[in-house]
């Protein structure tokens, strides 16, 4: 895939949360120099530029208590469709933005996936299960219900239509240390693949992620890849509103983009819930940044291809 191009989408986009500062995300990876760094890896990149959300009414029977509803209606079609489009052209990088707006981007990559006639596979790196629906949500902020939605849950009533709901199988989360009693006992009845950071500690990080791939590779599935900065401890990345101890290093998140890379399977990436805003001298940011890089082919020696099928 490295002689695609890279299309970078910025999704200036607060709504699925109620604390703000996301928006500026965009323009933070921008000013650290993303493109820069992505063009001196040998890739053609090109910048979209910003979505704008579409016009969107919230209707009665989503519950009172959601923040934005509208707005996130409008934020999950405009991004959908930049989704299917970008991914007909190369691999787009979704630039957060909170990670409502991962509901946008995994629909449009399940929908051109459908179309192509290959499977979607999603792996969700960060430190919740982002499973809710309307109705289970207790803060009512849809970033954390994007994975409900994308694989087909009830009750996103006004939202865009799921029609290739994403297959629990395919899906794998790594990095889990905050889920709420209501997402982990529905996630329990799936076959979603889980692993939390105590298993992660156990076994590292690169088996259950080699496996995942394995099993993407042998379908000649698509891979939508969901970066969630508090995937990454908050010692290494402050600069996000939903900070839990406990979380992956610089080195299992180096080495997890890494084996992305190496498998050459990835056809999207999220960066999501940089809050630039809380940030300590950019270095969130750069984080990001170098995290992209070393998906997308940065290393400090060649090595030889390795093969995941
Ligand atoms: N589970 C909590 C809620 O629904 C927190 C969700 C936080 N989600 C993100 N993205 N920051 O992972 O409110
Ligand atoms: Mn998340
Ligand atoms: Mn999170
Ligand atoms: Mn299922």
């Amino acid at each position: 895939m490295t002689h695609k191009t890279c299309i970078l989408i910025g999704a200036p986009m607060d709504s699925g949360k109620r604390r703000r500062g996301c928006l500026m995300g965009p323009d933070a990876y921008r000013v650290a120099e993303i493109g820069p760094a992505l063009t001196d890896l040998g890739l053609k990149v090109r910048d979209a530029g910003n979505v704008t959300p579409d016009d969107a009414r919230a209707p009665d029977a989503l519950p009172g208590h959601l923040h934005a509803p509208a707005e996130m209606i409008g934020w999950t079609s405009a991004l959908a469709r930049a989704a299917e489009e970008a991914l007909s052209q190369g691999v787009p990088i979704f630039l957060g933005g909170d990670h409502g707006l991962a509901l946008g981007s995994v629909l449009g990559a399940a929908n051109h996936a459908a179309n192509e006639g290959r499977p979607l596979f999603v792996l969700w790196l960060d430190a919740h299960t982002d499973y809710h629906t309307p109705q289970s949500t207790q803060s009512g902020n849809l970033h954390g219900a994007p994975l409900g939605y994308v694989t087909g849950r009830d009750g996103f009533h006004g939202f865009p239509e799921v029609a290739h709901p994403v297959p629990h199988e395919n899906i794998c989360l790594l990095g889990l240390r905050s889920v709420d009693p209501a997402e982990r006992d529905e996630l329990q009845r799936t076959d979603i693949r889980y692993h939390d950071m105590r298993s992660i500690d156990e076994t590292g990080i690169a088996r259950p992620l080699e496996a995942f791939l394995r099993d993407v590779a042998a379908a000649n599935g698509m891979l939508h890849v969901s970066l969630d900065v508090d995937f990454l401890d908050p010692s290494f990345a402050p600069a996000v509103g939903t900070t839990v101890p406990g979380g992956a290093t610089i080195r299992e998140a180096h080495l997890a983009m890494e084996i992305i890379c190496d498998s050459g399977l990835m056809t999207s990436l999220d960066l999501v819930e940089l809050n630039p805003f809380l940030d300590d001298r950019g270095r969130t940011a750069q984080v990001m940044v170098d995290l992209a890089a070393s998906a997308l082919g940065r290393r400090v020696f060649d090595r030889p291809t390795r093969a995941f099928s």
